[in-house]
């Protein structure tokens, strides 16, 4: 049996987003910027895909939403732009980020502060958390922009962008949040609170990869990242997506009609599991549940190598994370535990399940199995754990 548990990562393309996004590849496959009947022929697909856009997270037609290939540029464009227009012509000196965002905001934070900039990491509490009190306390009349991740990728924490937003605009600070994780997990509705920009990623809810969005409200316009053409209103230059875009459209409109099932049924399951997992001995989450997205479990297991354990998931079929897939490569402590203040022990246990629409029963039932057996073997043979009945000091809350 093959599962797939690896959702914060990416998810599968749904067939009926594959199935729009096919005749624009070999069959409408004209440059929607050209003058002839082949780039025509894309228009009213395009419009239909960016009206299925703004519906899908209620942006005003005045707003913009700009195209991009991934999240990861989206952010990129956020800070750099800011960096030009405010730090680097000295109107402001000054951005606050948290000390969890995803590398695409803390690489380009720490880049601009190389150049300069100054640079607050809001830390979390031990349940993962920031406080809107703490974006309060360190904004300044230099500060330019807040940007503070939705939902993180890692625990699923939720933060406060609601009254983050508020103190911005009190403030008069620029407000961006990484809705990464929050799309077709949790309702996102630009005109319910103040955002300023607002990105997101089509893969993360059942579109393609490779096409990614920024909001940003009207008037709050950024300077182009990437100059060149007139495409996107001129926000963005180089040829559109199109099959990216109208897989987007599909994609966020079911993410949209999906989210009750998201929200109720999928967290259901997530739960079940969830308490399954934490009878093994020994086991932490984060996160309480009433402040975590519906599909993410990170946990750990004391004792146990998280890589270990995704080996042993693997053999089995199984596919989860240690992780951001981003970081995996170099064998190092999540990020997340470690800003908690785990020991070096258990920041090196903790192992990401994130679920999606698609997830079974059957396949979590399979899962719990594989994770018991591997718990017991990975113990027998580790040298850091021995079992005590009274458990460890964790420095960490069970997950309820
Ligand atoms: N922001 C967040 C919050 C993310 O979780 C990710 C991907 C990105 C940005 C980047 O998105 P992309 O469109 O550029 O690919 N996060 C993960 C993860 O958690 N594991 O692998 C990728």
């Amino acid at each position: 049996m093959k599962v797939y548990l690896d959702n914060n990562a990416t998810t599968i393309v749904d067939p009926n987003v594959f199935e729009v996004m096919e005749p624009f590849f070999v069959q409408k496959y004209g440059n929607p910027n050209s003058l002839h009947a082949f780039a025509g022929e894309t228009h009213p697909h395009i419009k239909t895909a960016m009206t299925k856009i703004y519906a899908g997270i209620n942006a005003n037609t005045k707003d913009s939403v700009v195209i991009t290939s991934c999240a990861t540029e989206s952010n990129n464009w956020v800070l750099k732009s800011i960096y030009f227009e405010y730090i680097l012509t000295g109107k402001k000196n000054h951005i606050i980020i948290s000390e969890v965002e995803h590398p695409s905001i803390m690489a380009t934070a720490r880049f601009i502060e190389s150049m300069g900039c100054k640079v607050t990491y809001l830390p979390i509490n031990s349940e993962g958390l920031i406080t809107a009190q703490s974006v309060r306390d360190s904004i300044t009349s230099k500060t330019a922009l807040v940007s503070v991740m939705w939902a993180n990728n890692e625990t699923g924490a939720i933060f406060p962008v609601e009254e983050i937003g508020q103190i911005c605009e009190e403030h008069n600070v620029l407000f961006h949040t990484d809705a990464v994780q929050a799309i077709g997990k949790l309702p996102v509705n630009v005109q319910s609170f103040n955002v300023d920009y607002l990105t997101f990623s089509a893969h993360k809810f059942h579109g393609p990869k490779g096409v990614g969005a920024l909001f940003m409200k009207k008037g709050k316009e950024l300077i182009p990242l990437l100059h060149g053409g007139s495409q996107m209103g001129g926000y963005r230059s180089g040829t559109l997506n199109v099959p990216g875009i109208v897989g987007m459209g599909k994609a966020i409109e079911q993410a949209v009609d999906a989210l009750d099932f998201e929200m109720s049924e999928i967290r259901e399951m997530r739960d079940d599991f969830e308490d399954a997992l934490l009878e093994i001995p020994d086991t932490f989450v984060v996160t309480p549940r009433r402040n975590r997205t519906p599909n993410t479990i990170l946990i750990s297991f004391r004792g146990i190598e998280g890589e270990s354990m995704l080996w042993d998931l693997n053999r089995e079929g199984i596919a989860a994370s240690t992780g951001s897939a981003c970081a995996s490569e170099d064998l190092e402590a999540n990020s997340v535990m470690e800003a908690i203040g785990a020991d070096e022990d258990l920041a090196h246990t903790a192992i990401r399940f994130s679920l999606s629409r698609y997830t079974t029963q059957e396949e979590l039932d399979h899962t719990l199995e594989v994770v018991k057996k591997a718990v017991t073997r990975l113990r027998e043979i580790s040298s850091s754990y021995a079992y005590t009945p009274e458990g460890h000091e964790s420095g960490l809350t069970a997950g309820h």
